[in-house]
């Protein structure tokens, strides 16, 4: 028999639910293979639903019925009906009533690692989006809120430690070597935001008062024998939990906090209530093991799923399609406490690179999906850079357009009116609209319209009137299922700098003023004249990537040089350095694509040198500053006809010339930063070590004997895990005998830490030499790597696909060939990491003929699997519509 097509779920048909739970009494017996949950649920038929009465039906999946009971009868198997995704009660009582289940599952063969599943030993949950249906029969659906009531009860020699969301109201001893706790959540919630944990942990422990002056007891539960890898994380969510209580006045609530760090974990974290769980990558650190760009990943995903506690859990969403609602907000919060704690603007610029790398191309190809999209098969594939990313864009946008003090009070006023409640999009942006007492309903193109829309920006100076007039049209290119749009409304941050480099005030001859430099546009074509400017400016445009846009600017090359050493918005002049790069990058793509040389970039290595001499500027700035654009960068900007393999000479070439031609001053940078004091992770000498790493790429591009030695050296030499990884990274990258020997003392050395083997794995994946593909297979059979694994999957299979373009994308069509065979394979043991997996190939529209053929030779092989999951089918769907 064929599988039914699945049927996509609309946002236009939302309903309210038929039945409201009020609490939930689970009894979980924790067994390997079959564990045991009884549920008993409070029910009643909700007052707002559109029909009264009506069948009860109650999602569940890979669940083995053991008895059932209504209101303390069991009920008679023709009362009810199972089928693979339900159980359907027909007839229920028209008040409330009692519901009593008792079903089994099997958390050694959930590969999928949703529901409940055991990893190294450890039961735990993800219930985020739908998983909860995987413990027992439920309404599964974020709207529906309960209370609960978890008891837990395990067997005490393996299972020691039981948790569950919520505080702790009992627990004990039991006959034959079991025990139980009793935790209890007082906070209505949603299933996806349920937990449990099972297992022998050790725990880090600490206290937080809160600025009501109560105590909450914090702990970080790991593997034991990793306690002392806590520390950083445990001081980030202390001082996330002061940052939210002083920049948006919230507290937190529970008398407990507790995080638990598993290895096997399809994301990065999960913000159950009062129970964290976390992929061990992101909360064991420790300077030997751990990157500085892991520690600040760390400290940015403890601050995220702490935010939640308010943006997401106290209020949570009315449905999937709302998802933005607590991502791209919350997303939003972590990025203003990561520039609180660190580097504004350092931070503004990190979170642009990553936005653009990951949004804007999934915004420009198949798998382009509003912030809220309107439509969903799987809504596991809906947790994108466009929710969240560019959700965090949107927020900001309100932020900048009200100004911070406004912004503020929509954020009281969201608390105030939405705690406790399922909210939308537009009861967000409502709040917003009351404070300001503005109409934002143009606002709501920006949620439901796809793509990244271009800005055509243009500046005439009147030298007689001593005016200048800025005229800027959005244009908003066609996006699948979307080929008209509307204007957006953005605000659109802008200097005028004088010739002088001076910046000039910007008075607008209509009388109004442009405070801090905000212009706001809401038509498709807007223009603004500026009096008394002396003499003809340059613009600087878009400062601080005020809205999430392609800005289209027809800056020369001196303008550019002008910007980069001249705009006072710290954002844009480091905007002026890629842009220059990128200009020369398209010229060598094309300049080799034609078979000769690309001439010598010395105007703009004389900028840089300028750039590199400017004592103001703090080391982690100019290392992002000599960071040159990626090859996807380079590949996003081309859009067409894309050929990785000239776009990564393109980039080789400029990276040797900026290492020939700065050598002396790169060479003053590595060795006059060397710093020989202890470890630390914080931002700043974080920043010495990227730019001395930058500066010791740069030399190593040159690839003479000496600056081979240098990184070698720098490798053997390594004191921390940052300058080790790092070196190693550069020599990956070079057909040189020390590669291997390096390599293989880094596996020697670290073999018996799982997270570093992570990395060289993943280093490993993504060498742009041409061996890769071979080595990649070979480590398939590595005695460290399991498909069931997912760090393990994306580390060297997720790495070759996303983080690779000259190998995936080789001209024989191998890589795709690999990648597709491993999505088919993996799709049977864990369908949501096979298609984000599937993701890397969302930009294959945009290749040269020759590999695009091969790519949707790729694809259509995928799509021709049989039992392919709801998962995969949707993306691969998708891309080849
Ligand atoms: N809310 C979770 C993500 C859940 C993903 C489900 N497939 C983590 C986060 O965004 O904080
Ligand atoms: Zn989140």
């Amino acid at each position: 028999m064929k599988p039914e097509k699945p049927q996509p779920i609309l946002l236009k048909n939302y309903t309210p639910p038929p039945y409201l739970i009020d609490t939930v009494d689970l009894d979980v017996v924790l067994h390997p293979t079959s564990t045991r949950v009884r549920a008993t649920l409070s029910l009643r038929p909700n007052p707002a639903a559109r029909k009264a009465g009506g069948p009860l039906v109650l999602d569940g999946e890979l669940l083995e019925l053991g008895a059932i009971a209504l209101d303390g009868k069991a009920l008679d198997p023709a009362a009810y009906k199972v089928s693979p995704h339900a159980l359907t009660i027909p007839h229920v009582p028209d008040k409330p009533f009692k519901l009593d289940i008792e079903t089994f599952c099997d958390p050694e063969a959930n590969t999928a690692l949703s529901g409940l599943y055991r990893s190294r030993q450890i039961y735990c949950t993800q219930c985020e989006a739908e998983g909860f249906r995987r413990i027992t029969y439920y309404l599964d659906r974020p709207d529906v809120l309960a209370t609960y009531t978890t008891r837990i009860e395990a067997d005490r020699e393996t299972a020691p430690v039981l948790l569950s969301n919520g505080n702790l109201i009992k627990e004990g001893r039991l006959a034959s070597g079991r025990h139980f706790a009793i935790w209890h959540d007082p906070h209505p919630k949603p299933a996806y935001l349920f937990a449990l944990v099972g297992g022998k942990l050790a725990a880090h422990k600490d206290t937080f008062k809160t600025m009501s002056g109560r105590k909450v007891d914090l702990a970080i539960y790991v593997e034991p024998g990793k306690e002392d890898r806590c520390a950083w994380a445990m001081d980030a969510l202390k001082r996330s939990m002061t940052w939210d209580e002083e920049r948006f006045g919230r507290e937190y609530d529970l008398d407990v906090f507790n995080i638990v760090a598993v290895s096997d974990f399809n994301m990065g974290a999960m913000e159950n209530k009062g129970l964290n769980i976390f992929n061990d990558r992101l909360v064991l650190a420790k300077p030997e093991t751990t990157t500085d760009g892991a520690y600040a990943d760390i400290e940015r995903v403890i601050a995220h799923e702490y935010f939640h506690n308010w943006t997401g859990n106290r209020i949570t969403c009315r449905d999937w399609f709302q998802l933005c609602l607590k991502e791209g907000l919350t997303v939003y919060r972590d990025q203003e406490f990561s520039a609180d704690t660190r580097s504004r603007t350092v931070q503004r610029i990190h979170d642009v690179r990553q936005l653009k790398a990951r949004q804007f191309p999934e915004d420009a190809g198949p798998l382009a999906h509003p912030v809220r999209p309107a439509s969903y098969i799987e809504i596991n594939n809906f947790y994108t850079a466009t929710v969240y990313e560019k959700g965090a864009e949107l927020v900001r946008m309100i932020a900048t357009m009200l100004g911070r003090e406004t912004f503020r009070r929509g954020m009281d006023l969201y608390f105030e009116r939405h705690d406790g409640e399922a909210a939308t999009v537009e009861q967000f942006l409502q709040c917003f609209a009351d404070v300001s007492g503005r109409n934002l309903d143009q606002f709501m193109n920006w949620y439901n319209q796809p793509g990244t829309p271009e800005l055509v920006a243009s500046l005439k100076y009147d030298a007689r009137a001593k005016t200048a007039t800025l005229e800027v049209e959005q244009v908003h290119g066609p996006s699948p299922g979307a080929p008209k749009k509307k204007p957006v409304p953005l605000p659109l941050k802008i200097g005028l700098i004088g010739a002088n480099g001076q910046e000039l005030p910007l008075k607008l001859a209509n009388g109004r003023d442009a405070p801090d430099g905000v212009l706001e546009m809401s038509k498709r074509v807007e223009r603004w004249t500026f009096r008394d400017v002396p003499s003809k400016p340059t613009a600087s445009l878009l400062r601080e990537f005020s809205a999430p846009v392609n800005l289209t600017v027809s800056h020369n090359e001196r303008q550019l040089e002008f910007l980069m050493t001249h705009d006072s918005d710290g954002f844009n002049r480091w905007q002026a350095t890629q842009d220059y790069a990128m200009r020369l990058l398209i010229g060598a793509v094309k300049t080799l694509r034609k078979g000769e040389r690309p001439t010598r970039p010395s105007a703009y290595c004389g900028a840089l040198a300028a750039v590199l001499a400017d004592k103001s500027l703090e080391p982690a700035y100019v290392a992002q500053v000599l960071a040159v654009p990626s090859e996807s960068d380079i590949a996003r900007v081309l859009a067409r006809d894309v050929d990785p393999a000239l776009i990564h000479r393109a980039r080789r070439w400029l990276r040797k010339a900026i290492g020939a031609e700065l050598g002396e001053h790169l060479a003053a940078i590595y060795e006059a930063s060397d710093d020989a004091r202890r470890y630390s992770p914080d931002a700043k000498s974080a920043g010495q070590r990227a730019l001395r790493l930058g500066a010791l790429g740069l030399l190593a591009a040159r690839g003479q004997s000496a600056d081979i030695a240098r990184v070698t050296r720098h490798f053997k030499d390594a004191r921390n895990a940052t300058d080790e990884i790092g070196a190693l990274a550069i020599l990956s990258a070079l057909n040189v005998p020390e590669r291997a020997e390096a390599f293989d003392r880094f596996y020697q050395r670290w073999k018996g830490d799982h997270l570093v083997i992570a990395s060289w794995f993943g280093l490993q994946a993504t060498s742009p030499l041409s061996s890769t593909l071979r080595t990649v297979k070979q480590l398939m059979t590595h005695a460290q790597f399991s498909m069931r694994t997912p760090n393990n999957v994306y580390a060297l299979i997720g790495s070759f696909a996303g983080g690779n373009p000259l190998q995936f994308n080789r001209p024989d069509g191998k890589g795709y060939a690999f990648v597709a065979e491993r999505v088919v394979e993996l799709d049977k043991i864990n369908p949501q990491v096979a298609a984000r997996i599937l993701g890397a190939f969302r930009s294959w529209r945009a290749l040269e003929s020759a590999r695009k053929r091969l790519a949707l030779r790729a694809l259509e092989k995928i799509a021709s699997t049989p039992e392919l999951s709801n998962d995969a089918r949707e993306i691969v769907t998708k891309m080849l519509d």
